[in-house]
């Protein structure tokens, strides 16, 4: 269950109708517990059913560590783990062929090489454009995460970032310079896909720790065509997670 940000229509009414409960004053400050009206106080809902326990783990509040992923690393340990254990994308597949969420599609591009699905995420309610989110799927279904991308994704994600920009100003009004667009390393689901989120809206994920801006990914490739292969990446694992456990057991994850 999700507090979703709240709208400015919304705001004038929650100031009046609401009941304030006064629980500190200091000078000119003042804190309250504020019990909105019953129409004001919906919650934004998400249901897996049925879950699996990688579902269960991943919505569990657990201990963090930064893991450093070298090429060999992921050779060894993170691609086996993928193939052998990675949560479904047959929703995504859904999205591709039509079988689900068709009607909110944004904007697409068939090209089998450098087309996607632009739509939104179903962390966003679709409400206020506060917390704005949509994901692009790529097409192609060979390009498990980031460590995938040589620079001859280039066209493919230059492709993504301007068409996709160009969807989101036409049907919300918002421009490219007030979006953060980038991809997730390790995603959840092995099947490239793009975020684009507000720039003023703090979406889970997109510190520094997981996000990689989708315009660096672009320069890095055309500056150095195996960056993503080449290069260690960085990102955070919970304790318990499976990815984790075998890091662990490689010797690879710091005691701390
Ligand atoms: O990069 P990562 O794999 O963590 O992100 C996957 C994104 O896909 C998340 O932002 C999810 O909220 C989003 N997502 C996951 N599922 C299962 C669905 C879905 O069924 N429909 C839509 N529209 N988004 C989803």
């Amino acid at each position: 269950m999700e507090k979703t940000p709240i709208g400015h229509d919304s705001l004038a009414e929650m100031l009046k109708d609401s009941t304030l409960e006064l629980k500190m004053k200091n000078d000119i400050y003042s804190t309250y517990q504020l019990i909105p009206p019953a129409h004001l106080s919906d919650m934004k809902t998400t249901v897996i059913c049925p879950a699996t326990q990688k579902h269960v783990k991943k919505y569990q509040v657990q201990e963090t560590f930064l893991v450093e992923e070298t090429e060999e690393d992921y050779r060894s340990i993170t691609l086996p783990y993928i193939q052998s254990q990675s949560f479904s994308v047959q929703w995504v597949y859904n999205i591709l062929e039509k079988k689900a969420e068709a009607e909110r599609i944004i904007c697409e591009d068939p090209d089998p090489k450098t087309g996607f699905v632009l739509l939104p995420d179903f962390k966003w309610d679709m409400k206020q454009l506060d917390d704005l989110y949509l994901i692009a799927i790529v097409r192609s279904r060979d390009i498990k995460s980031l460590r995938d991308l040589r620079s001859e994704h280039v066209p493919l994600l230059e492709n993504i970032l301007r068409k996709g920009q160009e969807a989101i100003l036409k049907k919300f009004s918002v421009p490219a310079c007030k979006l953060r667009i980038y991809l997730h390393y390790q995603p959840s689901y092995y099947h490239l896909h793009v975020h684009f989120t507000s720039l003023s809206h703090d979406a889970p994920g997109c510190g520094v720790e997981r996000a990689h801006l989708l315009s660096d990914v672009i320069l890095n490739l055309k500056g150095s065509p195996m960056y993503y292969q080449k290069r260690p990446l960085f990102f955070p694992l919970q304790a318990d997670d499976n990815l984790a456990v075998k890091f662990r057991e490689a010797g690879k994850l710091p005691n701390c």
